[in-house]
């Protein structure tokens, strides 16, 4: 009874509250409340809401080993998890409750809840995803567990140098204490010893509460003992280094460029911990082992964790000694398969010279594998030895390789893409051999999505009040069940709701442009449309046309007389994003970006209708401003190439409207809300391949091909934004063979600019399109996203927990 009336100590009224944070002032941050700073008053704060969390945690673990549910893992090499102070606390449902306790103790909870560092375990898109998944999982009541690292320094912190170049800071985001995680001592793996950290996911209206495992890597002893004891000294150091090295830091590329050591003993290291960790939690069900897939399923986060793969397989016929038949068998109906992207360059593909040297074993057994694989597609289609050639796990070349996707679709059950148009890509282009092999089944399309939570209660709570107040439905309803919003479309042609529709659009607009204000110094007129671009830098996502394209329009606004410029509308352009360190081209994009914005901001003739703003170190907490700030956002990919996008559904999400290619999940959206409510340009995906063909054999001048980008060229070749020779290598891109096809698309993008222009002109229709594209996101909440997996992968129901 002791015990019992201890268990529910946890925070939920301000004087509990209040009680607590001096509590963790007093002792575990060992500090005198009088001398506290908000730095302190957030820690304080923040275990206290751990208090809850934790205990929660526990009950929630105890609850699913006692039912004996089956699980489900979700392995990924990134997790863009952000903040988690405000997500807790909103998922807690105690955000009220600490804001008044904190204002009672003297501190603003908005200034504490700015006092968190992001967690940026994760380059983009890929990674936030599995973050939106976690909540969407634990919300959802659904025993799913993420495994990933901990990496000591996340995705690079991005300054911008004096000459307007990308320059990479490390990011220590654990040089402080981190709340949110439990270190746990007790659970390690040896070999280099695996220490787990535990994150914990609360679902939101529930006591459900989720884990996220993560690893670190640690020397086995502090150092070793022999080379010690040997006099050593240099040879011990360095061996522990290597061993603490492992998950140091987060790889910074997204797209490009793969295949160092590190990254695959990172690989490594991260799949045989969770594996072995996986496999104990299954040993205490005292099941058969043959029975391993209907207690286990374990989604493949793209290729990175492919390696899990020979690692189960090792561990069944080395360690458990089941035949290799059975094995795989288990195997294959253990793993799942999502991929990311069909860029060929993204495509993993780890010399086996290296995996012979790291890794015999696996390399062994991966031989063994697509021996036995390929004896069967030779008993298919007998004698096709291209076909053989192309389905191997191994290319040949020097050296040879080993092809993760073609490794990760043949060890899963099934493989997905992440939109329906991507899926089909992968059905018809990088899996068509394994579509013939296995038939269309295996291969299947889950949608991408994003959590609601974060993405409308959170990062925009004006809208939620509406939206709530609107609807008479407490947020709850909507934020668990997204189709609900469609409610609001009874309210549309409502004036008054119309006029605070649009007003909460205003005060994100001015809480951007104030940020803006605080970071740079420039004022905003928040009067004008504000059109965002945010994302990763990369040639496919073309932010190179966006800023061609406010060339265009600064040139065009010069050439007028000050009568004219008086009639138009203003503008205010915003990017953002990180380009990989390696990556010349996108490096190049950014410099451009940010010299245009210093002489187009400071034009007295335009700068009251056009300015311009590269924002710097885009991230989680800054996508949280700009997204409910947005009236139009670009998603401008060459056809074909960007898988889903998921920050566009966070657009529509907010009442932002979208200018965008018919590409991902650009085209379900207008499916959902209506062509006519989005912006779209450029060619279609089937014209692409032969587009390029063209630009390769028979290439046309620029001048000729399309005179008015020419003119942009050759302006910042002329040197207008500063020294036009460092341009070079970037603007070749288009005058020479085009391959992301910006002159194909240029023509049809300023057209659609225009039609922006106008339709913005009617504030109302304007208004009642942005109502429209909310209203109907109901399908791009990642719940369900996840009711997806869990219905046609992994087999595993909600169990709620009292
Ligand atoms: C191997 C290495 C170089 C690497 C390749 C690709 C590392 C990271 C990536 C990131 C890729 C897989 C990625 O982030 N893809 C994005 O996934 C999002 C979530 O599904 C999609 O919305 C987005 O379109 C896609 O680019």
């Amino acid at each position: 009874k002791v015990w019992k009336a201890g268990l529910r100590g946890v925070h939920r009224d301000v004087p509990a509250i209040t009680k607590s944070v001096v509590h963790h002032v007093q002792t575990s941050l060992a500090r005198q409340p009088y001398n506290i700073d908000d730095f302190g008053a957030y820690q304080a704060a923040a275990l206290s809401v751990r208090d809850n969390l934790i205990v929660n945690w526990n009950n929630t673990q105890l609850h699913h080993n006692r039912k004996g549910n089956k699980r489900a893992y979700y392995l990924s090499l990134e997790f863009l998890m952000g903040r988690t102070f405000d997500n807790a606390l909103l998922n807690l449902d105690l955000k009220p409750q600490y804001d008044d306790g904190m204002s009672l103790l003297g501190f603003n909870l908005e200034d504490l809840i700015d006092q968190e560092r992001d967690a940026g375990l994760g380059n983009g898109g890929l990674g936030r995803l599995a973050a939106c998944y976690l909540d969407s999982s634990a919300s959802m009541e659904l025993p799913v567990w993420g495994y990933g690292l901990r990496y000591q320094y996340g995705i690079f912190q991005q300054l911008i140098g004096p000459d307007g170049s990308q320059l990479e800071a490390p990011d220590p985001w654990l040089q402080n204490d981190n709340p949110w995680e439990l270190p746990r001592a007790d659970v390690k793996y040896e070999e280099v010893v695996a220490v787990a950290y535990d994150v914990m996911i609360p679902g939101y209206d529930t006591k459900n509460t989720n884990n996220l495992r993560l690893w670190e890597s640690k020397p086995k002893r502090g150092f070793d003992l022999n080379s010690f004891n040997a006099g050593d000294y240099e040879r011990a150091v360095e061996a522990s280094n290597s061993a603490a090295a492992i998950t140091s830091v987060l790889y910074p590329n997204d797209h490009t460029t793969f295949g160092k050591e590190l990254r695959l003993k990172q690989q490594y290291f991260w799949t045989a911990a969770s594996l072995a960790d996986i496999m104990r939690r299954f040993k205490n069900m005292e099941k058969s082992i043959l029975e391993f897939p209907d207690y286990v399923s374990i989604q493949l986060n793209d290729t990175h964790p492919t390696l899990a793969i020979p690692e189960l397989m090792r561990i069944l016929v080395d360690e458990e000694e089941v035949p290799w038949d059975q094995a795989w068998d288990i195997i294959t109906r253990t793993f799942f398969f999502t991929n990311h992207t069909v860029l060929p360059e993204a495509l993993e593909k780890w010399s086996v010279p290296l995996m012979q040297h790291l890794l015999p074993r696996h390399m062994q057994i991966i031989f063994d594998i697509n021996l036995i694989f390929l004896q069967a597609v030779e008993k298919k289609f007998p004698g096709d030895r291209d076909k053989l050639a192309r389905m191997s796990l191994i290319e040949e070349g020097y050296p040879q390789q080993v092809r993760m996707a073609n490794l990760a679709c043949i060890g899963s059950h099934k493989v997905n893409g992440v939109a329906e148009l991507h899926s089909e890509l992968v059905r018809a282009t990088i899996m068509k051999d394994f579509v013939d092999f296995y038939g269309v089944s295996k291969f299947f399309n889950v949608t991408n999505g994003i959590t609601p939570r974060r993405w409308l209660d959170q990062c925009n709570p004006g809208l939620s009040r509406l939206i709530s107040e609107t609807l008479k439905l407490p947020k709850a309803a909507f934020l668990k069940d997204l189709y609900q919003l469609e409610g609001l479309l009874k309210h549309i042609d409502d004036p008054k709701f119309q006029t605070m529709w649009a007003a909460v659009k205003q005060t994100n607009k001015e809480r951007l442009a104030h940020y803006v204000e605080v970071t740079t110094g420039h004022r905003i007129n928040t009067k004008a449309m504000f059109d965002i671009q945010i994302k990763r830098i990369h040639e496919y996502k073309r932010q190179t046309l966006n800023i061609f394209g406010v060339i265009h329009r600064y040139l065009a606004l010069k050439a007028m007389t000050s009568a004219q410029r008086k009639k138009v509308n203003p503008k205010v352009v915003f990017f953002g994003g990180k380009a990989a360190p390696g990556y010349y081209i996108a490096k190049l994009t950014i410099k451009l970006v940010v010299n245009v914005a210093r002489i187009v901001n400071a034009d007295p003739e335009t700068k009251d209708i056009l300015s311009l703003f590269f924002l710097p170190d885009y991230s989680v907490s800054l996508a949280e401003i700009l997204i409910p700030a947005s009236d139009i956002s670009q998603h401008i990919s060459t056809a074909g190439t960007e898988a889903s996008g998921t920050s566009n559904m966070k657009f529509c999400l907010n009442g932002g409207l979208l200018l965008g290619t018919v590409d991902g999940a650009n085209i379900e959206i207008a499916e959902e809300v209506g062509e006519q409510n989005v912006f779209f340009f450029g060619h279609l995906t089937p014209a692409v391949e032969d587009l390029r063909y063209q630009h390769m054999y028979h290439p046309v001048p620029l001048e000729k091909k399309c005179p008015g980008l020419a003119r942009v060229v050759n302006e910042v070749a002329a040197g207008r934004f500063g020294d036009g020779n460092a341009y070079e290598p970037l603007l070749n891109t288009v005058r020479k063979n085009d391959y992301y096809l910006l002159t194909e698309d240029f023509d049809s993008y300023l057209q659609a600019l225009k039609l922006v222009d106008e339709a913005y002109q009617d504030r109302t229709e304007w208004i009642k399109k942005s109502i429209r594209t909310t209203a109907k996101m109901g399908k791009f909440s990642s719940d369900r996203a996840i009711q997806d997996y869990a219905q046609e992968c992994w087999n595993i129901e909600g169990s709620k927990l009292e």
